[in-house]
Order: structure tokens, then sequence, then C-alpha cells
């Protein structure tokens, strides 16, 4: 293993150096129409909730940025409010966000149909966030129950088209065979993602999934390793959002470059797969991040160095 991840380190290195990304995550509103069987915020689960105005938004995105991140993520759960608004004010922000803040924008909205991918590419959202989590159908069919995994793969490819650059992923733990994690890793470079993860199951209070383990973490830390040897430009997330600050050393060593899930505390804002772990009291910020980066001899990249990157990665599609 150390063997498997000395090597993805130094393809990392050829390409990146020291330089590792870092975005700040805006989950903006935890409302969703969906029932995901893994997912805190599914529908079914009577949980506390929240939708940030757009002011508020704005405003967080701006400490993210003052903080040092290099992109904002706005994801939201498949909130119908904005569906029902055809999404103008995620325009207006994502606008205020690139013109105010100068920053990269991804947007992590669930699947849209053609004219709303049309209207978010023509605002120049940057990227486009959308995980299959298993490329095996009839394993997604029952995670994503109710869903259509034709639709979701057509949403991420048609936001490809428009020229947005898209990011794949998938989860361990949630009932696949290795066969599949392959499967998935072969089809992460076929689908043309310039970013794609990985991320360990965490089960969730009150979701049908609750009781399944949390997976043996040396399955997406080998998955890490793997995607950054077979595509050696890709850009691969380290995520706060599974294991905290605690986690990151061994992604990052494993040959991730990205740290994503850094949420500015005391907010009100939550994570995803680990909603309040790190939050509050900081653990999840630009300043904790660099502790670690500088004691395993990395660095964070700069907000230029990033766009510079990301404008390759627009040529090489
Ligand atoms: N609602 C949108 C969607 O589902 O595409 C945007 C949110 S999306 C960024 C949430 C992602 O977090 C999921 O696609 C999944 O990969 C990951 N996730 C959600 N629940 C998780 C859990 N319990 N454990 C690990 N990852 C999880
Ligand atoms: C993360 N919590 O990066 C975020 C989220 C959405 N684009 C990303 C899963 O871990
Ligand atoms: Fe909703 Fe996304 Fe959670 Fe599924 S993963 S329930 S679409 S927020």
């Amino acid at each position: 293993m150390e063997d498997l991840f000395a090597k993805a380190r130094n393809v990392r290195e050829k390409i990146f150096g020291k330089k590792v990304f870092l975005y700040g995550f805006v989950y903006f509103t935890t409302w969703c129409r969906n029932d995901c069987t893994f997912c805190y915020y599914r529908k079914s689960n009577e949980i506390e909730r929240y939708r940030k105005d757009p002011e508020e938004v704005f405003r967080l995105s701006k400490e993210l940025a003052d903080s040092g991140v290099h992109l904002i993520d706005l994801t939201m759960g498949e909130d119908l409010r904005y569906y029902s608004e055809d999404f103008n004010s995620l325009v207006d922000i994502i606008n205020q966000i690139k013109s105010e803040l100068g920053l990269p924008v991804m947007i992590s909205p669930g699947v849209l149909n053609g004219d709303q991918i049309e209207k978010i590419s023509k605002s120049c959202a940057d990227w486009y966030a959308l995980y299959q989590e298993t490329h095996n159908k009839a394993l997604f069919e029952k995670l994503r129950i109710n869903q259509s995994y034709d639709e979701r793969m057509r949403a991420k490819l048609y936001a490809k088209e428009k020229g947005m650059l898209i990011e794949e992923g998938i989860m361990s733990g949630i009932g696949e065979s290795y066969e599949d994690i392959a499967d998935s890793l072969i089809e992460m470079g076929r689908v043309g993602a310039s970013q794609m993860r990985i991320m360990s199951f965490v089960p969730q209070i009150g979701s049908p999934m609750e009781k399944i383990k949390t997976p043996d973490r040396m399955i997406e830390l080998k998955a890490i390793a793997l995607m950054r040897i077979a595509y050696p430009w890709a850009l691969i997330p380290t995520s706060l959002d599974v294991d905290g600050i605690a986690g990151l050393e061994a992604r990052l060593n494993a040959g991730g470059n990205v740290v994503t899930s850094i949420i500015p505390p005391r907010t009100g804002l939550a994570g995803v797969a680990q909603n309040s772990m790190d939050v509050d009291d900081g653990g999840r910020t630009v300043e904790e991040v660099k502790k670690i980066l500088e004691r395993i001899g990395l660095e964070a990249a700069t907000a230029q160095e990033y766009k510079d990157y990301i404008g390759k990665l627009k040529c090489r599609k």
C-alpha cells in the first residue's frame, strides 16, 4: 500500500508540485424533494432544515473568499423553491460571486433539465458537480430511489457539452463490489470528468441505511491513489466531510490534491455526510488545513494558480 501511495504522490508532484487547491463549501438549502437512502437530508427524514437567503449566501461566500479558498461550491438539496423560480436567484448569486469576489464557482444543484443547464452555463459557473454514486445501475436504483440513472448522467454530459467542467463521484461502503469500483474508475474517465471523487459512506440517523457500517477507509484511499495514477491531471478531492480535519493527511498522502468542504464556523451552515463535525469549532477552515499541508510538505496554491489550472482543463476537454 505504501508503494501505491508513494507512486500516486509522485504522479501528483509531476503535475502539481507541492500545490494543493482549497474549496469553500456553501450548502445553502437543505430542503430536498428526493429520498436517497444514504442521505441525512432525504425528504422523509424529520430534521431541522434551513434555506439561506441570497444576501447571506453572498456574505458566507465572501467570508470564505477572504479566508483564502480558491473556489466557492454552491450546493443544495433539490429544493422545489428553486425549481419554481427557475433558478433565477442562483444565477444572480453566481454572477455576484464571479464579479465581486473574482473566484470560480461550482454548483452542486442535483439534476437540472436542459433549459436550466443552459441558463446556468450562460451565467459562467465553471463547474457542475453531480455524482452517480455508483455506475452499477441496479445499485443506483436502490440508493437514489425513484430517480433515473440515465437522466442524471445526461444532465452531467449536457453541462459538459455547454462548456462547463464536470465532477463525477462515487461512494464506498454502499453495497458495491470491487469490480463496481473498478468500473466506476474507468467510467469517470470515459465521461470526461475533470474532477473525480470517492467518499466513504457515513451512516445517517433516521435514514434507511442508519445501521449499515461505515467502510474501511483503505478502500477510499486506494481508489484515490488509483484515480491519481490513471488520470494524473485530474482534480481529486480529499473531503473534510467524511472524517473531518483528522482524515485529511491520509487522503493527501494517497494522492488527492483538492481540500473540499471548508466551511466557515458558527454561521449555521452544515456539511453533508458529516453535518456538524469540525464545523463550529473552526476545524474545517483554511487556517487548520494549512497547518496540515505544512506538516506534510505541501502548500496551498494561489487563487491565480487555480484559475490558470482550470483554464488548462477547459482546453483539454
Ligand atoms: N442534492 C445534490 C445531489 O444529491 O446531487 C447535491 C448534494 S450532493 C453534493 C451530496 C453528495 O454527498 C452525494 O452525491 C453523495 O456523494 C455525498 N453523500 C451524501 N450523503 C452521504 C453519506 N451519508 N455518506 C457519504 N457521502 C454522502
Ligand atoms: C464535499 N460536502 O466536498 C461537500 C460535498 C458537493 N459538491 C461536495 C459532498 O465534501
Ligand atoms: Fe437530496 Fe442530494 Fe441528499 Fe439525495 S443526496 S436526498 S438529492 S440532498
